[in-house]
């Protein structure tokens, strides 16, 4: 630890010069009374300090829980912002503004902030050490917030000696997080004084205006996926940075592995797919393996394939739903001892148990000591009538990747894992399959760019309607989608043996509004025909979308699905692909598209317009 008063950091030899006119520039405008250089050793004293003041709660043995502010819970996207001194960048969803103006009302906002405060000077690295893209990964975080270091401490690697390996150590994404006074910022009203803001062109982070997750957690969403992809187009040229989860699938009759790569738009699936247990009837032949769940960086080796690595030292899971049934493995990652920290799920005063929705069918029958998310006993709400959740539904666990059981030894391979295939999944009641397989690197990168998910927030009026995610970053785009697009065929044109591309929908329903697919640990039946197609082994049948599993192509032992539901699983509706088609016209045409995605937009199209006229006519 090194602490010191009066603005002034005591073991100036900590921090190399870079840093240290970084931290002086900030502290000079914020001026906070102390300033600590924090790494990970210091985890144990920052827990027993946040215990001491009440910031942290003990949760059972070794884990720890933390409320929020009530009206900090969540991500904000309208009071996220790219900018940059380009307008070029200036995309559809990336909110983009000048950089003059957003650093200069950062700065009237962060002014003078942190008197009497502590200023935590956090060093980290959103990679793994000495991968090929390492030189993107180093950040110093700013921040006035105890948890959101513990936090990070979690989720990334922090300390000062992870600079020691990179080429240029002056070479950091500087991050300023300022809190703020939550009861006062007029979240989500007209007034709303909150900014969160990626200066990426000059490689500067200011989010003024929560201590939640990724509003707060700079090195994870704001580095690692708005920074990053703006670094891996314009400032190198050579990489990509996706919301994507990463899984091994390990085949134990032929000893091969396979490394899947996937893009599903937040609260779609990404956790649990890349924790997946396999099922019973192929769990002897099958091991799945967990390198990620929310970031992935892609970059073309020596050797001309594709690699992938998970930037993040932890992952920041949602608690709801979450049980040994739907996800051991995280289960396993939250025990006793693990070190996690809760966010917003239900506490037990006198035992320290906690409960979230989903965890146990039931919420505990013996309210006494149970208090919700915000604070207030079940004993004294709930009087009559339907009662509210117990737990926040953004609630999360923060937890180290070392303490996941079906973590990948090769996880922590600076050399990344080479990429079998590339999968994007929404969830859409009625037009996508199971699975559908794409052969093409253009109508790849097309599919991704016409990902969506269908809303099921009624407050924005989209209830039931699909909304576009392009490769499920469209909250996280840090520059414009035709350029965007581009780059992705920049990048998959150099790899010699692409990987494979596949569209899978885990959540098709049937006419009473069930799920038609059970989901979870049996999507690997899917993905494992995805690999058989990809070997030769299978050959499916083609539509104008790809090509789609024959019924008895799919392994289905053991699960109970009837042929009227596994037809309906595996059909291409040709008229509601038509429609779909309509709808993609409008949400392509307000992007600048490279020629090879817009040919095969026409293409697909063209294809049903003609089965459509051969209906007809028949
Ligand atoms: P972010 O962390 O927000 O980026 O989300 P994520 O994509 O990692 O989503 P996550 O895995 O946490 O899942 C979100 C929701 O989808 C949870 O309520 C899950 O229970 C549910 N879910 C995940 N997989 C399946 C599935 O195969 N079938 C069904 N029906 N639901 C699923
Ligand atoms: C998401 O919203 O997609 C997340 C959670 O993964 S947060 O880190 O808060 O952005
Ligand atoms: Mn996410």
């Amino acid at each position: 630890m090194k602490t010191m008063t009066n603005n002034v950091v005591a073991d100036a030899g900590a921090l190399n010069p870079a840093m240290q006119s970084f931290v002086d520039e900030w502290a000079e405008l914020t001026q906070p009374q102390r300033i600590e250089v924090i790494s990970a050793a210091d985890d144990d004293r920052l827990i027993a300090e946040a215990l001491e003041s009440g910031e942290l709660l003990t949760a059972a043995e070794g884990n720890y829980f933390a409320r929020s502010h009530p009206k900090d819970t969540a991500r904000s996207e309208e009071r996220t912002v790219v900018a940059t001194s380009r307008a070029s960048d200036r995309g559809v969803y990336n909110n983009w503004h000048d950089a003059d103006e957003v650093i200069a009302a950062q700065r009237d906002k962060m002014r003078g902030e942190l008197q009497n405060k502590t200023m935590y000077v956090v060093p980290y690295l959103m990679a793994v050490p000495n991968t090929p893209l390492a030189n993107y990964a180093a950040g110093v975080q700013l921040t006035d917030d105890r948890s959101v270091v513990l936090h990070m401490i979690r989720m990334a690697r922090v300390g000062i000696k992870y600079f020691e390996e990179l080429d240029d150590p002056e070479f950091f994404v500087r991050g300023v997080h300022i809190t703020g006074d939550l009861d006062a910022l007029g979240q989500g009203t007209g007034n709303d004084q909150r900014l969160f803001a990626t200066i990426a062109d000059q490689r500067l982070i200011l989010h003024y205006g929560s201590a939640y997750g990724g509003n707060a957690l700079l090195g994870k969403i704001a580095h690692a996926l708005r920074q990053a992809a703006y670094d891996g187009c314009w400032t190198s040229g050579e990489f990509l940075a996706e919301q994507f989860m990463l899984m091994g699938i390990v085949d134990n009759e032929t000893g091969k592995t396979y490394h899947i790569a996937g893009g599903f738009p937040s609260a779609s699936g990404k956790t649990n797919l890349a924790m997946m247990e396999p099922p019973k009837a192929l769990a002897g032949r099958y091991r799945v393996e967990f390198y990620g769940d929310d970031i992935v960086w892609l970059w073309v080796g020596e050797d001309g394939r594709l690699y992938g690595m998970n930037p993040e030292n932890g992952i920041f899971g949602v608690a709801k739903d979450t049980n040994e049934t739907t996800n051991p493995a995280a289960m396993d990652s939250i025990r006793d001892g693990a070190g996690a920290i809760f966010s917003n799920v239900a506490r037990n005063d006198h035992s320290g148990e906690l409960w979230w929705e989903g965890k146990t069918p039931q919420p505990p029958s013996e309210v006494t000591g149970w208090r919700d998310w915000t604070g207030t006993l079940i004993s004294e709400r709930d009087t009559a009538g339907r009662t509210a959740p117990w737990a926040h539904p953004n609630s999360r666990f923060a937890t180290s990747l070392k303490n996941i059981p079906t973590l990948a030894d090769q996880a922590d391979d600076p050399a990344g894992v080479p990429i079998d295939a590339i999968i994007f999944g929404g969830r859409t009641k009625d037009r996508e399959p199971l699975i559908r397989v794409i052969n093409d690197v253009a109508e790849g990168v097309y599919d991704g760019l016409t990902l969506g998910a269908e809303a099921t927030f009624a407050a924005e009026g989209l209830d039931g309607q699909l909304r576009y995610d392009p490769m499920s970053m469209r909250p996280f785009l840090s520059y414009s989608e035709g350029d965007y697009a581009a780059h992705w065929l920049d990048m998959l044109g150099q790899v010699e043996h692409p990987p494979v591309f596949a569209h899978v929908n885990w959540f098709q329903r049937d006419t009473e509004g069930g799920f038609l697919w059970p989901g979870y640990s049996e999507n690997l039946r899917a993905l494992v025909w995805l690999l058989a197609y990809r070997g030769g082994e299978v050959t499916g049948v083609i539509t104008p979308v790809g090509v789609v599993p024959t019924p008895e192509e799919l392994n289905l032992d053991g699960l109970d699905v009837s042929d009227a539901e596994l037809r309906q699983l595996l059909n291409i509706d040709d008229q509601r692909w038509e429609q779909e088609m309509l709808q993609r016209d409008g949400h392509l045409s307000q992007f600048a598209l490279p020629k090879a995605i817009a040919a095969v937009h026409e293409r697909i199209k063209q294809a049903f317009t003609t089965k459509s006229q051969l209906r007809d006519s028949d």
